[in-house]
């Protein structure tokens, strides 16, 4: 958990709200998140099953206890912006447009996928649509979204935001440094999102970093820090809702901070027991997915009835999604082209393939 903070972030929460102010507007953006929160969720529970029956190869990395914080970038995200995910994005990648349909082409190995079936799970992308495929190096993604970003400065484009997430272990590297400091010199419309869920796989926060608290580090680039509450919903909308805004408007790079935990292993090879159950048990350990079930009922945005009905709607496409996917076709060596890129840059509506 972060320890209290030495050092005042710049910038702060009351500086600019986002368009999400209006009631109207927040009922109906919460709503959107809370439904895909739950496409993730069950998209993810439907891939680890997969994976247990062996129909999947490769590593399966989920963002369950994430959804909150990974949808909220995703939903204020828009077609022209440059979004680059990481592991435990499935919630931000749907708001984003990406697709279940895509997504389970992906991991099964269909040819139809954007990947055509020749990477697994989370490495997906269409960079011609600024949906950047993730590079494993941790750190690696700021860079590809100032290169994007400044790829668009010097076409003219104005009024874009670049976004990434980041684990908090990840923020070690000398990438994300680099990365961070040159958004900031060129006052990049960077957002960065840093999901701090404790563990960098094994490594418990006190083995990764000595700073008291890592939005202390905005104060050192030079930029904004914002913090979230990454179990909450709301808090979350609202704060990276702030964030991308003040991107947009041209107020430089913006890291937002969030603590949480997954409440999963790294991967689905492990089983995170070294996770004390007191944290497990702690406010840190609830499940934001129920969180924001109930603080969007208690609002009067959602009903009891709606969130029953959605869930059934959405565990019945990706059961089907899925039955579908498995009878595609894998890819055929001799046909392959081999080109760099798999995307042929065609629009998420179209839901992939070829
Ligand atoms: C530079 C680099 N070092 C190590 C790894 C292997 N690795 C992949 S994910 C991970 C843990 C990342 O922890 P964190 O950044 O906190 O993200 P989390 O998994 O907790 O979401 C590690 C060590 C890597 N991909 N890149
Ligand atoms: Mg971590």
């Amino acid at each position: 958990m972060s320890k209290k903070s030495s050092v005042p972030a710049k910038g702060s929460r009351q500086g600019g709200r986002a368009k999400t102010g209006s009631d109207a507007g927040s009922s109906q953006l919460a709503r959107r998140a809370y439904r895909t929160m739950l496409e993730a969720r069950l998209l993810e529970e439907k891939l680890a099953a997969l994976y247990r029956s062996g129909k999947i190869v490769g590593g399966v990395f989920l963002g369950r206890g994430q959804e909150a914080l990974s949808v909220a970038l995703g939903v204020h995200l828009r077609r022209g912006d440059v979004y680059a995910p990481l592991i435990r994005d499935q919630a931000g990648r749907l708001a984003f447009g990406d697709t279940i349909l895509d997504t389970l082409r992906t991991y099964l190995g269909s040819s139809l996928g954007s990947m055509r079936g020749r990477d697994g799970n989370i490495h997906r992308g269409r960079p011609t649509e600024g949906y950047h495929a993730m590079i494993s190096h941790l750190g690696a993604m700021v860079s590809t979204v100032c290169g994007g970003l400044i790829a668009k400065r010097f076409r003219g484009e104005s009024g874009v935001v670049g976004a990434t997430c980041i684990g908090e272990g990840g923020t070690s590297t000398g990438s994300f440094h680099e990365g961070m400091n040159m958004a900031a010199v060129e006052k990049l419309p960077l957002v960065v999102v840093v999901a701090n869920n404790q563990f960098s796989y094994s490594t418990p926060n006190d083995r990764q970093f000595a700073c008291g608290d890592l939005v202390s580090r905005a104060e050192g680039y030079g930029i904004t820090g914002r913090r979230a509450d990454g179990n909450d919903l709301i808090d979350c909308l609202q704060v990276i809702g702030d964030a991308v805004a003040a991107a947009r408007s041209g107020e430089g790079p913006q890291l937002v901070v969030a603590d949480l935990l997954r409440l999963v292993g790294h991967g689905e090879h492990d089983d995170a027991s070294y996770i004390p159950s007191e944290m497990k048990k702690s406010p840190l350990g609830r499940d934001c997915l129920l969180l924001a079930r109930d603080s969007l009922i208690e609002k009067g945005w959602l009903t009891e009835a709606e969130a029953t009905e959605w869930h059934a709607v959405v565990e019945k496409e990706v059961e089907e999604t899925a039955s579908k996917v498995m009878r595609e076709p894998a890819p055929d060596p001799s046909e392959e082209d081999w080109n760099a890129f798999a995307s042929l840059g065609r629009n998420f509506e179209s839901g992939g393939g070829q």
